[in-house]
């Protein structure tokens, strides 16, 4: 019933690219022949196998056979995240319950969660895009990786766990929380990774801080593996600066499979879609045409080896392009900017539409700031209030009232540049703000709607 799942190339043992990479090269002639190939596979198999997605098919007067080219995807219907909640539990299932290995669930923040069911061989195919993903930033046997994202329903802890032992590294499933004990064993057992968000790796930091522990001088700790939420490029200036590891960007959605959908090279032009096995498309959210390679608009994926749910041009609402230029790694599959919107978090104040990254974007250029702050949005009668709380640094925290407003001021300028909007900006002593174990919610949104 299933697909196969990938095919591998021969390998050239003195190679210095690690096995499970060769697909990451694969030349871009048979790369799209096997996209086609797979697309085509998904969409009889959803069509046999989906009755929502057979029936929008059928009123759209479309069948698996008018799939003949790639550029015929924008044939098929979009899914979103409202079919997987109005289809709940399994409605976009194509896999029957004795299929299915595993089941994946992410709550969103209202109304029902969404629910994915996974074959053994999507687990597998997801494992692949994983490892790939380690492989690429330069893990190896070897590597001792502690897991801190959460296990359980999230895909980000069981996601990194068998990506990492599939590499053969050691792991150290600690999950998120008990942060005094994470910075303990990652010391004492010689963590040399860590992939967590990059809001729980702030609060280790600050543990870290706390315990009087050097990442440079008392641990082993190389690499960072983040990702679940959006981060600047600036927030990761500031965590490799203060610690001395090589933070890597990693990408996925449980609609799609989890951590490892994509991940940035050494290079860092982006992240490179495993698009062998996730097929992406950048569209106007607006008119829903596709857009070509370079134009910003919202990612949509199809998965071409997934039994289990298969997603059909699923919009993920993140915000990105394609790259048009090929990267210098020598990979041939596609690079997206990194994420640093989704559309759903786009702020409008005052009539002008603000991203929280461009915020933090401003925020981390003054060296005085903590890479910790909170957008609070409150409103009267006639005006939305826009106030942002920052913390300011141990060393730059004090009670010169000059020396502060002048920060102040400062803070205000930098995120004035970039937003051309003027906050309310509220200076707050160090470990101050709420932390998070997980995703962090960096706005509080208290407007009438
Ligand atoms: O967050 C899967 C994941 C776990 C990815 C661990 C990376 C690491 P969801 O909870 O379904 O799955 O949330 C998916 O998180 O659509 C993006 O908006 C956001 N996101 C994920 N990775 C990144 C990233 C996991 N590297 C949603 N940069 C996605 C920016 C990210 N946003």
């Amino acid at each position: 019933m299933s697909y196969p799942i990938y095919p591998t190339l021969p390998h050239d043992l003195n190679s210095p690219i690690h096995p499970v990479s060769a697909m990451d090269y694969l030349p871009v002639a048979p790369l799209r022949a096997l996209q086609l190939h797979r697309l085509q596979w998904t969409v009889k198999w959803a069509y046999e196998r989906v009755p929502i997605f057979r029936r929008r098919c059928q009123e759209r007067g479309v069948r698996p056979e008018h799939i003949q080219t790639l550029a015929d995807i924008k044939l098929l219907p979009f899914s979103k995240k409202t079919d997987l909640r109005d289809f709940y539990p399994l409605g976009l299932a194509g896999g029957n319950m004795d299929e299915t290995a595993r089941f994946h669930c992410s709550s969103g923040t209202t109304g029902k969660p969404i629910c994915i069911s996974n074959t053994m061989d999507d687990i597998l195919v997801w494992q692949n895009g994983g490892m790939r993903c380690l492989a690429m930033f330069g893990l190896r046997a070897g590597d001792v990786l502690q897991v801190s994202y959460g296990y359980g329903l999230f895909t980000g802890g069981l996601g990194a766990h068998y990506a990492g032992e599939g590499l053969g590294c050691a792991i150290l499933p600690t999950s998120g929380g008990n942060t005094e004990r994470q910075v303990m064993l990652m010391r004492d057992l010689g963590v040399t990774a860590i992939a967590c968000t990059p809001s729980y790796f702030l609060r280790i930091m600050d543990e870290a801080r706390r315990q009087g522990v050097d990442f440079r001088r008392d641990t082993k700790l190389r690499h960072g593996i983040f990702g679940a939420e959006p981060w600047t490029t600036e927030m990761r200036d500031t965590i490799e600066r203060e610690t001395g590891i090589v933070a890597h960007d990693i990408y996925g959605l449980t609609e799609i499979a989890g951590p490892g959908v994509a991940g940035d090279c050494s290079h860092r032009t982006g992240l490179h879609i495993w698009e062998d096995h996730f097929y992406p498309e950048i569209i106007d959210p607006e008119t829903l045409e596709p857009l070509p390679d370079g134009e910003v608009g919202e990612l949509v994926f199809t998965t071409i080896t997934r039994c289990g749910t298969p997603m059909i041009r699923y919009r993920t609402r993140d915000l990105t392009r394609l790259h048009t230029e090929v990267c210098p790694c020598g990979r041939t599959m596609r690079v997206m900017d990194r994420i640093s919107a989704r559309s759903d978090d786009m702020l409008i104040i005052h009539g002008v539409n603000v991203f929280p990254g461009q915020i933090e974007a401003g925020l981390l250029r003054v060296p005085e700031v903590a890479p910790h702050y909170q957008i609070v949005l409150s409103s009267t009668d006639t005006l939305d209030l826009f106030e942002i709380k920052v913390e300011v640094t141990a060393e730059a925290f004090s009670d010169n009232i000059r020396a502060l407003e002048n920060l102040r001021k400062r803070v205000l300028d930098a995120v004035k540049s970039i937003i051309g909007l003027t906050p309310r900006i509220i200076l707050v002593a160090p470990g101050t703000l709420p932390r998070s174990d997980g995703k962090i919610k960096r706005v509080i949104d208290n407007r009438t709607k």
